[in-house]
Formats: C-alpha cells, structure tokens, sequence
C-alpha cells in the first residue's frame, strides 16, 4: 500500500461504489458507510445519517474481525469517537494524530480504505497501525505506544510558528498514557502553551486491565490541570450527540485542552465487551458463537508459553526471582507465570525505560528480576540498561520476546536491532537459544550468573523438542559445533540454527560438505570456536534474524578480523531497509534466511572461492 494514500483518497467511480453497497458477508447490508469515501462527506450527513454510519460501521468491523482478525477491541470501542472526530474537525488538514494506531480500523475505513481492510496486515494490504506513506489521513506513524501527544504538540507548535490555521489533536488511550512520553509530553504542552487538544480514550483497559496511579484515582481531570492543560468531560464516548458537542467545543478551545472521553473496549460486540482482554486482538472467529478459529492450529508450543514455564520453574527453587513487563502480561507469558507466582510479577504499565531501571533498583537489593520485554519495545531502555544496569553490572534479565521478524505486525514490531544496540554495551551478555529446552538453560545460566543478561527468541512455534526436566545453567561465552563438515562451515544463531542444519542437508545432497556452528552466544561470541573452524575450512557464512549491520555476522567478523584474518566471511540476515508486513515464512524467505537460501548463498560463496583468483588459505587442508 505505500505511497498509493492519495489514490486511495481519491472518490471511487460510481460501479465501485454500487459495488460496495452489496451486503457484507457477515451479515447486514451497509448503505451509507460504502458512500464515505472521504471524512468529507460525513460532514454533509445530518446527525441521524452521522448515527447510521456508526451502527454500519460497528456492523462492518464486528464482521471483518470475523473474517480476518486482528485488533478488534479497541477500535470497537472508538466507533462513535472515529465518526464524530472525522465529523468535528476539518480532517486532514486538521492534524488527529492517533496513539499506537490498533483502534484505527474504523478510521481507515472512513478515508478511502473501506474495501482494502479485508486484507488488512496481509502483504500489500493496509498496515495494522499507521504509516503516513498510506494515506494522508495517517499524519503521523505508529506503533509504539505514548508518541501521539508529542506528535501532535510538534504539529501545533509547527502550525503555530507558520502561521497555518490549523488544530492538532493527539488521541491516546489511557494504557498508551501511562508512557512515560506521554507524561513528558503534557507536562510540556502545559508550558509551550500551543494550543494542542487532547482526546484522553478512557477505557480502563491497557492490552490488559490497565495500571498505575492515574488509573487508580481515576483523577484525570486533577492530572490535566496540575500539567497546565483545561480539562473537559468525562463525556460518554458511545452518546453520538453529546460526543459532537464536546469535540465541537475542543475544536473551538483556545491552549492546550484535554477532553476526556470514556468508551468501552469492545462496544456492540457481546464477547468483547465481556472480556476485552482476550478480545484486544483475535484471529478470525465464529460470531454468532464467539468463538475464536485457532490461528496456526496445534503445533509446539509458543516460544513465549516456553520462556513463562521455564521462569515458573526457575522461580519455584529461587525465591530471589521476580518478573516483570511493560503492559504486556499475555504477550509474554507473565500472566501465567504469575498464576504460580501471584506476588512476584509487577505489570508497570507502557512503561519500559521505568521496567529497566526499577529492575535494576530491585536487583541492587539482591532480587534476581526478569524484564520480559518484547525486542522492539526494549529499544525505549537503551540508555537504561547501558547506566543503570550494565555499569553498575547489576543482575538484571532481559528476555526479548518477538526477536527476529514478527510477520503481520510489520517494522515498528521487527525485533531486528537487538544485537546491534546490546553488543555495544560492556558487561553485557547476550545471548540467544535454539530451542526451547536451550530457552530455559539459558535463562537458568542467566539468573544464577549475577551479571546483566539479555537472552532473544522468536514469535511463533518453537521446536516441539524434548526438554530437560531440570533449567541448568551453561558455560557463558561457550557454543556448539553441531555437525562437522570439510568444505565450509555455516554458523548461525538462535532460529536460523535449525535451518542452518537444514541448509547443511541440501548441501550435502550437492556433495558439500558443510559443518554448523550454533553461535549460542553473541556476547562474548565463542572466539577459541570460531577461530578454529574459520582457519580450518576458510569459509564462515554466518546467519541471523537480525539486522545485518551491527548484528551476529558482525560480531563473527570483527573477531576474525583478528584471529583468522585471511577467512571469507558471508553475512546473510536483514538488510538496511524496513520490512513490511506479510507472513512470517515469505519475509525469511524474501532476506534470504530460510534453508533454501541459505544453502544456495554457501554454495555459491564457495564456488568463489574455489575459483583460482580467489585465495582461500586452508581450505587444502
Ligand atoms: C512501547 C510499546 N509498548 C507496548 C505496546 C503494546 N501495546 C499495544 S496497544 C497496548 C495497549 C494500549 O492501551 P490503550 O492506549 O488504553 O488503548 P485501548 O486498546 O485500550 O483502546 C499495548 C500495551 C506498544 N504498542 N508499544
């Protein structure tokens, strides 16, 4: 969908339009929703069509989600909200910055991409969040949670100083508030006095029953005044009318205002409203039943279900051992991890730069805390865990879920940075498992080493290996020749390890001889290993689900810089480019990480090196 937003904006022709009047396949025929192409038009409509087009378009999500899953609550919930703000103000020349982009899907279909949600987050559909590349209606990109306020203060700000008559209006939930941005934000639109608008979506739901102080007062409009912004509300976020005037009312306030909105997750859809939380986001479902279709159907354990028994485990015999995640108890398995151990896990809310330095708080006390924290979000505690952690060589755990490429979700959930901005860090070790059963001897040489540890893994599947009945810890620093072979060796880390072996079997029916090395550690990588076999075989093609700048390839040949100067090394993993959504499988495939590829990249580097131009010192022997 890049870059096609203006086409997308454009009307469609009059037999598209009749086209798309036809019944949805969920059920009731949609009349006035197929006619908006443009917020526009809504702005023509009287305030009982402006009803009509809510009911359709609660109508058309419930049925959607049905089909094809994904977020579904949140944008349930924000039906009344999208209609009345797109109805309200002159969008977009008028700037509505939404927060996280989860609860947009009723905002994408009221600016010109209707028909395209039906293959929203699938390869060339609409994004899952927002990108200003797909329409100008998404003025701002997300994906992240607690930016919109920022954002939308720097539009103001920006508007203000050009002279431009224009509002910038920033729509957060309160789960996205409890970002730490978002309190630097108002504190500081409070000063900068721009006349910025706030559209505080109060559901009482994170991903998660929401946390923290502001949501246990509940005292939002003490909150806004104490930072400096007027406070409007609370208005019913399902009372069309009432909803109209006060968003009128904020088009027309003068400095920086909030009006706080309250909505329910999941509104109009019985088994969402009744428990949101396992509603925030589904695969596609029966809706007369409620009943979500299993999404990849059996198949090993998750990675994340592995990492939360393992730390159950660990936990039952270390009673230093605490848990903790940034509003994301069900991503990373902590919900059941905390069914063991009810008074050991802290949910902090959107808020991971506070998880890595109150860890760290917890750890100079003797306390063995586990941050699990999805790779991307965790880039937000950089700085933390470089002054906080590291240098103080506190024992804090990092375990980062959805390491690699994440599929659907796209680039702001890639978790393809994390060995480049840990590596760096001294008294770091990062590490990363193979399989389930190294998950949790990882994690138990993590806890018991008393050092700072950041150990990855994928989304997804795991092996479906035996495991060990006991997590024991491993020689750090240490990896494995995994099978040995006489013309080049292959070594890879974490998920590439087993298409690694994979790639070796294709090999080996070419009559290449390939041996593989699972690296296990990044940090410190395995020098007396990688040493050996680059001055051995004279070929090193190193494999990773990461970034190729910075990463595992890197770090193979910055030592053989060193030690085995005259081995060819071959880097293959992400290249210096976002990917985009799309299935899991076709974006290994498409950077060049599945068996296949890799198997024809080895085979191909050697052919190179065989040639007589090329000097490929020992590989004689
Ligand atoms: C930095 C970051 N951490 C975690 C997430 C995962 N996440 C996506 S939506 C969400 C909850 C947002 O809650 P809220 O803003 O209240 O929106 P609601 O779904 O309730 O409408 C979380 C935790 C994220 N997107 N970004």
């Amino acid at each position: 969908m890049g870059g096609s937003g203006a086409r997308q904006a454009e009307r469609r022709p009059e037999p598209e339009r009749e086209r798309a009047r036809r019944p949805v396949r969920g059920g009731s025929a949609l009349e006035l929703l197929p006619t908006i192409d443009e917020p526009r038009a809504l702005r023509e409509l009287t305030r009982a069509q402006l009803a009509q087009v809510v009911r359709e378009l609660r109508e058309h999500l419930i049925a959607l989600g049905s089909e094809v899953g994904g977020h579904f609550a949140g944008s349930l919930g924000a039906v009344e909200l999208t209609v009345a703000l797109h109805a309200v103000f002159d969008t977009p020349h008028d700037r509505i910055v939404w927060d996280v982009g989860h609860q947009t899907y009723g905002h994408k279909a009221l600016t010109g991409r209707l028909d395209a949600l039906h293959r929203i987050k699938k390869a060339d559909g609409p994004a899952g969040f927002l990108r200003r590349s797909e329409s100008p209606y998404d003025v701002f990109g997300a994906g992240h949670a607690g930016t919109s306020v920022s954002a939308a203060l720097g539009i103001a700000e920006a508007a203000a100083r050009t002279g431009v008559r224009r509002r910038a209006v920033a729509v957060i939930g309160d789960g996205a508030a409890t970002a730490g941005m978002s309190f630097e934000a108002l504190n500081h639109a409070g000063q900068l006095r721009a006349a910025l608008r706030v559209v505080f979506n109060d559901n009482g739901m994170s991903i998660a029953p929401n946390v923290g102080g502001l949501h246990r007062t509940g005292d939002v409009a003490g909150y806004a005044r104490a930072l400096g912004l007027r406070y409007h509300g609370p208005v019913d976020g399902h009372d069309l009318d009432a909803l109209l005037e006060a968003l009128t009312a904020l088009r027309d306030a003068e400095g920086p205002t909030l009006l706080h909105v309250r909505t329910q997750k999941g509104r109009g859809y019985a088994p969402a409203e009744a428990d949101p939380y396992r509603w925030h986001a589904t695969s596609p479902f029966d809706r007369a039943r409620g009943v979500k279709r299993a999404g990849s159907g059996g198949g090993p354990p998750s990675w994340t279900a592995a990492f939360a028994d393992a730390l159950s485990r660990i936990a039952d015999r270390d009673p230093r051992v605490v848990a903790l995640t940034a509003a994301m108890p069900d991503g990373t398995g902590l919900d059941k991890f905390a069914e063991r151990h009810p008074d050991r896990m802290y949910d902090v809310g959107i808020a991971e730069q506070h998880a890595v330095t109150f860890a760290a708080g917890l750890a100079s006390e003797g306390l063995r805390p586990v941050c699990a924290i999805y790779s991307s979000f965790l880039q937000r505690g950089f700085d933390q865990i470089m002054h906080d952690v590291a240098l103080q060589q506190l024992p804090v755990t990092f375990a980062l879920d959805r390491a690699g490429l994440v599929g659907a979700d796209g680039p702001t959930h890639h978790g393809a940075l994390d060995f480049a901005y840990l590596r760096p860090i001294p008294n770091l070790v990062v590490a990363a498992p193979r399989d389930e059963n190294e998950l949790q001897h990882l994690l138990a040489t993590a806890v018991e080493s008393g050092v700072p540890f950041a150990l990855r893994f994928p989304r997804g599947n795991a092996t479906g290996c035996a495991i060990d009945p006991d997590p024991k810890p491993l020689a750090i620093g240490r990896g494995e020749l995994l099978r040995d072979g006489s013309d080049l060796a292959i070594a890879a880390i974490g998920k590439t390890v087993p298409a690694a072996l994979a790639a070796a079997n294709v090999l080996a029916r070419e009559g290449i001889s390939a041996a593989v090395v699972d690296a296990r550690f990044v940090k410190p990588l395995d020098a007396p290993l990688f040493t050996a076999v680059a001055r051995r075989l004279g070929l090193v093609v190193c494999v990773e689900d990461h970034s190729l700048a910075g990463g595992f390839g890197s770090a193979v040949l910055e030592l053989l810089a060193d030690q085995a100067p005259d081995a060819r090394v071959v880097r293959l993993g992400l290249p210096d480019r976002f990917i985009d959504h799309a299935e899991q499988d076709a974006q290994w495939r498409d950077a060049g990480i599945d068996a296949d590829a890799i198997a024809g990249a080895a085979a191909t580097a050697l052919r190179a090196c065989e040639r007589p131009a090329v000097r490929r010192p020992g590989a004689a022997a």
